[in-house]
């Protein structure tokens, strides 16, 4: 933890007694537990906390929030200019201030004051006063470093929200932002009373029979290029529907064609209820996925990255792939 990063956190945190906090649009394990992490630090600092996002908290994330907390922005929650005002609002988990949803109208230029922790690779926002660190495995890992520089033990509560961003965001210990520190948190938090068994549990055995079908679906649209280095899943509208399924439970099938062998690049094109596509990649070795996402105004990480696309499917398909075969005929590395 760098000096000018925990200075920066402490004095923001000192400086003010009413926090808001947010996280991405469809927000997942490292997001709901930073949220809850940093909720049980603020309580233990006597301030006050309300967490807003754009999206529900899903409900396999429920155990962290038992008694309901996190609140949703939409028509029935008011919030006036002047009591914002008295808010500062932290960031979490998120390198691009859009995938806030109408946070980043509604509150962001109404609160006092804001900062953003984060992991990602970050295009435009390493700017003072935030805490990024590109680097490590989770927000939830650089929130466990920064409670611990500033003296607070995590309750066990905390210690399940940390653990939980921590097993989402590594794939359990194994994606490449995964280090010693990683472990060595992993090992404190267990110390502090997580059975790591039973967040696995919650995070990675508890899907709905909706999604499996959503699952078999999706891979059944399993399409193979470039000598079947890169694999394409489709899921459109219709197969939400069709499945029963919600948009949320397709987070994980992204990762089942980097299983086999010569599959290098996994591209999922997903579209919501509302029909919006967005195009998710995934990397293994030393394809950095997020420069391919940040040439359509998304990011990432090297290794998974996404975008919201502003073509139809059959053209931004294209333009992947092309992108994918000039990229894979320049990339002599052999991993
Ligand atoms: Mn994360």
């Amino acid at each position: 933890m760098q000096g000018i990063t925990l200075e920066s956190f402490r004095k923001f945190i000192d400086g003010n007694t009413r926090f808001i906090l947010t996280t991405h649009e469809t927000p997942d394990g490292d997001a709901i537990g930073s949220e809850m992490a940093m909720y049980h630090f603020l309580l233990s600092r006597k301030k006050q906390v309300r967490i807003i996002n754009a999206d529900p908290c899903p409900l396999k994330y429920r155990y962290l929030d038992p008694s309901g907390l996190v609140e949703t922005l939409d028509a029935d929650l008011h919030l006036s200019r002047d009591e914002l005002s008295t808010y500062s609002l932290i960031i979490l988990d998120i390198n691009d201030i859009n995938n806030i949803g109408q946070i980043s109208t509604q509150v962001l230029p109404l609160v006092a004051q804001h900062i953003i922790i984060d992991h990602h690779e970050h295009i435009d926002m390493k700017r003072a006063g935030n805490v990024l660190e590109d680097d490590a495995s989770s927000t939830c890992e650089i929130l466990y470093k920064l409670f611990r520089e500033l003296g607070y033990t995590c309750s066990v509560d905390c210690a399940k929200a940390i653990f939980t961003g921590i097993i989402y965001d590594t794939g359990c210990f194994i994606y490449p932002k995964t280090t010693a520190t990683t472990y060595q948190i992993a090992k404190e938090l267990t110390e502090a009373g997580v059975y790591p068994n039973n967040i696995y549990a919650h995070v990675y055995e508890s899907n709905s029979i909706t999604s499996l079908k959503l699952q078999a679906r999706v891979l059944a649209s399993l399409e193979l290029y470039f000598d079947q280095r890169v694999a394409v899943q489709t899921m459109l509208k219709e197969t939400i529907i069709e499945t029963e399924a919600s948009y949320e439970e397709a987070d994980t099938i992204i990762n089942f064609p980097l299983k086999s062998e010569q599959v290098r690049v996994s591209v999922f094109f997903k579209e919501n209820l509302d029909g919006l596509l967005r195009c998710s990649l995934r990397s293994k070795g030393t394809l950095n996925v997020s420069e391919i996402a940040q040439r359509f105004g998304g990011g990432g990480h090297r290794t998974a990255a996404g975008f919201k696309s502003k073509f139809p499917l059959p053209v931004i398909k294209e333009k992947i792939l092309a992108i994918l075969k000039d990229t894979l005929e320049k990339d002599v590395s052999s991993d």
